[in-house]
This record gives C-alpha cells, sequence and structure tokens, in this order.
C-alpha cells in the first residue's frame, strides 16, 4: 500500500520519482542511502564507495552539491538486503545505471553501508532562528522563492521535516520574512504533509519576480 501511495504522490509531481532514498540523516539530503529494486528498498555497501558516486545520488535526488561521502554505516546500519556494490558512476545520472557488481551480487554486512551528506536543496532566510525564516529552494544552479498561494500548515510541515527542525507552527505569506530575489519556483504548492521534500510535493512553477508574497515558516525547534 505504501508504494501506491508513493508511486500515485509521485505521478502527480513535476520532479521526477527517484527510486533512491536517504535514510536516517540531519535532513532530507544526508543519510544512509537506500535504492530501489525487485519490489524493496536496500542498502549500498561501501565497498569502492566515494566521491563520485555519492554525487550522483546527490543529483538525482534534486540535492545541491555533495558535501561529503560516508563509509561504514555512519548513518546507521539498514536492514534487509545489500543491492550494490562497487559502484563505479562516473557518467551516470542515477544510481542505478552505475556500473556494479549487479543487483544482490556482494558479500558485505549493514557495517559496511554507505551514505551520503549532499547540500540542503532549501533553506530559511530571514527567521529570528536558524528554523524560520523565508523559505527558498535550490534548482539549476540557483536559489529561488515561494509564491503564497495555497501556501499553508502542510506545506510548512514539509518544509520544517525537510529542514530537520521539527514540526511546523505557522505557515506564513505577504512575504513576511522580506523579500527574496531572483525567480518564484513554485506557487500553488499543494503538500499533503507526509512528503520527504517540498518538491515532492504538487506544485505549479511559476516564473514571476514580484517578491511581495513569498511565503516562510516558524518551525517549533529553535
Ligand atoms: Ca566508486
Ligand atoms: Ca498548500
Amino acid at each position: 500500500m505504501y508504494i501506491y501511495n508513493s508511486l500515485f504522490l509521485n505521478l502527480l509531481c513535476i520532479w521526477p520519482l527517484a527510486l533512491v532514498k536517504l535514510v536516517n540523516g540531519t535532513n532530507s539530503c544526508s543519510g544512509r542511502v537506500e535504492v530501489f529494486f525487485d519490489g524493496r528498498w536496500g542498502t549500498v555497501c561501501d565497498d569502492g564507495w566515494d566521491q563520485s558516486d555519492a554525487a550522483v545520488v546527490c543529483k538525482e535526488l534534486g540535492c545541491g552539491n555533495i558535501v561529503e561521502a560516508k563509509n561504514a554505516a555512519y548513518f546507521g546500519p539498514g536492514s534487509g538486503i545489500v543491492w550494490l556494490s562497487d559502484l563505479q558512476c562516473a557518467s551516470s545520472s542515477t544510481l542505478r545505471n552505475c556500473n556494479s557488481k549487479g543487483w544482490g551480487q556482494n558479500s558485505c554486512g549493514h557495517e559496511k553501508d554507505a551514505g551520503v551528506a549532499c547540500q540542503l536543496n532549501i533553506r530559511l532566510l530571514n527567521g529570528i532562528t536558524s528554523c524560520s525564516g523565508r523559505v527558498e529552494v535550490f534548482r539549476d544552479s540557483q536559489w529561488g522563492t515561494v509564491f503564497d498561494d495555497g501556501w499553508d500548515i502542510s506545506d510548512a510541515a514539509v518544509v520544517c521535516r525537510q529542514m530537520g527542525c521539527g514540526d511546523a507552527i505557522v505557515a506564513k505569506g505577504g512575504a513576511y520574512f522580506g523579500q527574496g530575489s531572483g525567480q518564484i519556483f513554485m506557487s500553488y504548492v499543494n503538500c499533503f504533509g507526509n512528503e520527504t521534500m517540498l518538491t515532492d510535493c504538487k506544485f505549479q512553477r511559476w516564473e514571476m519576480y514580484d517578491h511581495s508574497r513569498d511565503a516562510g515558516v516558524i518551525c517549533y525547534r529553535k
């Protein structure tokens, strides 16, 4: 049922369905790497795991540049199958297309689970704490803002979780945290509230430059 739900949600999205995810990190762009194949999620062995492999995951997930590839179950050991090992991702755009030993073809244990820390693809600016502020999203090598039409607590909840900031207290519109600059990347954001990232939610692209209605959030954690 979970799989059906996530497939359904992703069909509504503008950004594509990822078959890789990061688990147990401090935010949505760091964690243990897990990859979906043959109906189930599994981990990646750190044999041969390096910056170029990990960078593919960052890019695939729509996160920013890689900060660091992590070895030896840095984000805790996973469970179930270890799907991939000895990755060589040189010019691949997705982890599943990298050269490797093949699905499930390894003898690695979960103490060798691979992870990655990528730059977060979202930030909060001009708030009183690091967990409040104007929402900005990273796309195509630049930061942009969110238009406040349809901006509500469900959307803010996703932002707060993604930032590692706990629950949302309130969603703010009308450039409450000041006006940003550059493009407005998202409008009519329509999150269910349980998405991993804001960009997993349904939204409309919005290419305008009036920042008087930039969206913001205040999260529970300071
Ligand atoms: Ca490698
Ligand atoms: Ca909404």
